[in-house]
């Protein structure tokens, strides 16, 4: 169970459909793939998405940290020593993805020399969540079409809508759109990933009081402190924290400063044992949680079913686990499917995914 080497391999993959949102957007899947290796001959793995408008991440500094960094400071330890690889990889600060990778690379690998898979290791809950779809800024008539080619096709009726523009109302229209068309036959939430002031994200709530929302998330930027405690105090739903809660830490910082109600955990930013810390924290705080998305591909969005079907809590909501449809390829053999708006953990051992080595050296950029 010894750890004998770590390999970080950028691949780029492109959208489909490229995402766009109020921070940034996405035209192509430059992720890193990370690989752990034991003296046993096991390869455990993991996908890293650089989000350089989050975390400041990028592909080329996560293979730097990966090999320069982080090799050295795990190669000798074993896949049981997980929290001692956590507490090294924290001596660097930053780089959540990168390190998220390593530890669910090491989850991976300790499922297959086990023989169990992840969930099981986690929590073992059950094997399937629904799922939600995110929809990128377009048109009103764009977006709604998109739900329907959604629901038709993989029979999902959860939708995060990406919010934050201005004028404000450019959003509303699109959320009252989706309304209009589906009406009760769909859940609704959106996510504005700090576009808005806490003026206009109240306005924007308003305006789309009767929309019967699940939750709002990261309208305004956590670092407007009155602003956001103020406006999460004059909203009727839970209100995410998702990008301004990537530790436990942060979690306790948003929640008890009332600048948040409820939160996301993303596996691609704190692997399975953050995730973990974060979803008892949450357990305990008594949140609301939904299982976010990194804008994952497929071997992310295997970490995050092996994640949330772990435990009731991260389960009771649909997991945004879909993003991966709008890629125009994927590295795994046997690709995830969404029916009847559900994704089963793969099943197998570890993750219970393999990565098929012709794709990885179509869209492997290293060589
Ligand atoms: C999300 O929930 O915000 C877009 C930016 C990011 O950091 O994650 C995605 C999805
Ligand atoms: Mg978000």
């Amino acid at each position: 169970m010894k750890i004998t080497a770590l390999e970080a391999i950028p691949f780029a993959i492109p959208y489909s459909k490229p995402l766009k949102f109020a921070s940034g957007e996405v035209h192509v899947a430059e992720h890193v793939l990370v690989r752990v290796h034991t003296d046993d001959g096991i390869v455990g793995v993991a996908e890293a998405p650089p989000r350089p408008f989050t975390y400041g991440e990028t592909q080329a500094g996560i293979i730097a940290v990966v090999e320069q960094i982080f090799a050295p400071q795990i190669i000798g330890l074993t896949l049981l020593e997980r929290e001692t690889v956590g507490a090294r990889l924290a001596r660097t600060v930053g780089n959540p993805t990168a390190k998220a990778a390593v530890d669910m690379a090491i989850w991976d690998a300790l499922g297959h020399t086990l023989g169990i898979g992840v969930t099981e290791l986690l929590g073992g809950f059950t094997d399937h969540l629904r799922v939600s779809h995110m929809l990128g800024f377009d048109e009103p008539a764009v977006m709604v079409a998109e739900a329907e080619r959604m629901r038709d096709r993989y029979g999902i009726s959860t939708f995060k809508v990406k919010v934050g523009r201005r004028p404000v109302s450019l959003d509303t229209a699109v959320v009252r759109a989706l309304r209009e068309r589906f009406g009760d036959e769909i859940e609704l939430y959106v996510d504005g990933n700090r576009g808005w002031t806490a003026a206009e994200s109240l306005r924007a709530m308003r305006e789309m009081a009767d929309l019967d929302l699940l939750f709002a998330e990261e309208l305004c930027p956590a670092d407007d402190v009155l602003g956001r405690r103020w406006l999460v105090g004059h909203l009727d739903v839970p209100f995410i924290a998702d990008e301004s809660v990537p530790t436990p830490a942060d979690v306790t910082r948003e929640i008890l400063g009332g600048s948040a109600t409820a939160i996301s955990i993303k596996t691609a930013r704190t692997g399975f044992t953050g995730s973990r810390r974060v979803h008892h924290l949450a357990e305990g705080l008594g949140l609301e949680v939904v299982l976010g998305n990194q804008i994952d591909g497929q071997l992310g969005t295997a970490c995050a079913v092996n994640f949330g079907a772990a435990y009731q809590l991260t389960s009771r909501r649909a997991g945004e686990l879909s993003n991966f449809l709008d890629m125009s390829d994927d590295l795994l053999a046997e690709p995830l499917q969404i029916r009847d708006g559900v994704l089963h953990v793969p099943s197998g051992n570890g993750l219970g995914v393999e990565i098929d080595p012709e794709k990885l050296a179509r869209y492997r950029s290293d060589q």
